[in-house]
């Protein structure tokens, strides 16, 4: 069928109607035309000092690919952490690269990065990737990577509470229009029994018991870091047990410090949920599972604290309607990313897609999640590979159902959902207009 006759006055300023057969090529063109903000990473600014993660050993000691290498390899955990970095990656290499074709998720990301930069990607050996990245300078390189990522800017996860990366912030650590920072507060929230000390240590006058003193003097400490770091958003990763109300030092600290204190500071918090914390802790960082948790504790935040604006994702599968539900019934719930174990192209396109039916464009598709820099490469190539198809239908249907879809809708939509919902969440006033 030839293309519909363009009717100006009737399309107006929207442009001129995409054909059914057109649409596919104008979403693939505005997803690789928009620049994204990679709204939750764990990457840092180079000002940050060495918390930064980059290069190929970084990108095969990755944790998704740890986990990976101990199903693959007789190898044990304790074995293996006595191995040199460059020895893990080569073991990693060997056994998931090298006697295994790459096919998970994660090893083929391993692959798209080394393509990108035309390194080989059957090598034996880690020779000529090892001497690449040696040989780039980080600032250069960032810039580099992040073009070839197709993002502005990534946000990244701070936390006050590291002993490595507080220093670097109380000495001054200059900010950076690349990354913006987050105040991370696990340590706070989920961990006082082991931290309560270290405010005090700090001339905070708190106590392992929650008292109130406590937890004004927790949202004293919040309102230093927010002045310190300026944050976009403070966040917090969840266990799938979480509840809300709660009888916990949790429970008391999120009523009583950090929702005032994100309210005071206007900006948003962010509940990612649904973790069972180190099911293994021999594997360390790739020890944390999966577990459904009860969302109506999600409900009530919601509903306790209209002024408050959260940003939510949640671990398990099972829980994915529920939070779209959850945002239809709150405006005040920004559904974010597909997270973790759901960062795969058959969950997130079905979670895509049950986005776009229940909430329009009404939340941020994704967010990669990268530690070590080049990861960013391969992550957000791959949702734009699995979400092109997923958006183009939606299009499709639009279109066969008697509305005229033109390339600056599909634009308006692409922009919304990957830069100005998180950016309008962040800074609802247009600019920054916090108080501090
Ligand atoms: O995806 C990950 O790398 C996890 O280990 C977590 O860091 C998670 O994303 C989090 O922010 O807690
Ligand atoms: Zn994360």
């Amino acid at each position: 069928m030839p293309p519909v006759a363009i009717d100006e006055t009737a399309a107006g300023a929207r442009g001129a109607e995409l054909h059914t057969d057109q649409i596919r090529d104008a979403v693939e063109g505005e997803l690789r035309n928009t620049l994204f903000v990679d709204i939750h990473t764990h990457l840092f600014m180079p000002s940050l000092g060495k918390l930064g993660l980059w290069g190929i050993d970084e990108l095969l000691t990755y944790h998704y690919l740890e986990a990976e290498l101990f199903r693959s390899s007789t190898i044990k955990p304790d074995s293996y952490w006595t191995l040199t970095k460059k020895e893990q990656a080569d073991l990693i290499w060997r056994t998931l690269f090298v006697q295994n074709p790459p096919v998970s998720e994660a090893t083929r990301g391993v692959i798209a990065v080394l393509n990108a930069f035309g390194l080989d990607t059957q090598a034996n050996h880690l020779g000529e990737a090892r001497a690449f990245f040696e040989s780039q300078k980080l600032s250069s390189h960032i810039r580099n990577v992040f073009q070839l990522a197709g993002i502005s800017e990534a946000v990244m996860t701070n936390d006050p509470l590291d002993p490595e990366e507080a220093p670097e912030w109380e000495r001054g650590a200059d900010p950076d229009p690349q990354f913006h920072s987050v105040l991370r507060l696990d340590r706070i929230l989920n961990k006082w029994t082991e931290h309560w000390q270290v405010l005090a240590s700090k001339g905070y006058r708190v106590e392992q018991k929650p008292t109130s003193e406590t937890a004004s003097e927790v949202r004293r400490f919040l309102a230093g870091w927010c002045k310190r770091m300026n944050p976009v958003y403070m966040a917090c990763s969840l266990p799938d047990t979480f509840q809300y109300p709660e009888e916990s030092a949790r429970g008391r600290l999120l009523t009583d410090a950090v929702i005032p204190a994100c309210r005071e500071f206007n900006i948003p918090l962010s509940l990612m949920i649904g973790v069972r914390y180190q099911v293994n802790p021999a594997i360390r960082l790739a020890g944390d599972a999966v577990g459904k948790a009860d969302l109506r504790s999600l409900e009530r935040i919601c509903v306790t604290f209209p002024e408050n604006r959260f940003l939510v994702s949640v671990l398990s599968r099972e829980n994915q309607h529920e939070l779209c539900v959850y945002a239809r019934k709150f405006a005040n719930l920004m559904p974010f990313g597909c997270w973790w174990f759901l960062n795969n192209p058959s969950v997130v396109e079905e979670i895509t897609r049950e986005r776009l039916e229940m909430i329009g464009t009404t939340f941020v598709p994704q967010h990669s999640d990268a530690r070590v820099l080049e990861q960013v490469i391969y992550k957000w190539r791959n949702t734009r590979r699995t979400m092109a198809p997923i958006f183009a239908n939606t299009y499709r249907l639009l279109s066969e159902d008697g509305r005229a879809v033109t390339r600056a809708d599909i634009k308006q939509d692409i922009v919304r959902m990957f830069r100005t919902n998180f950016e309008r969440w962040v800074h609802p006033n247009g600019s920054d207009q916090r108080r501090h």
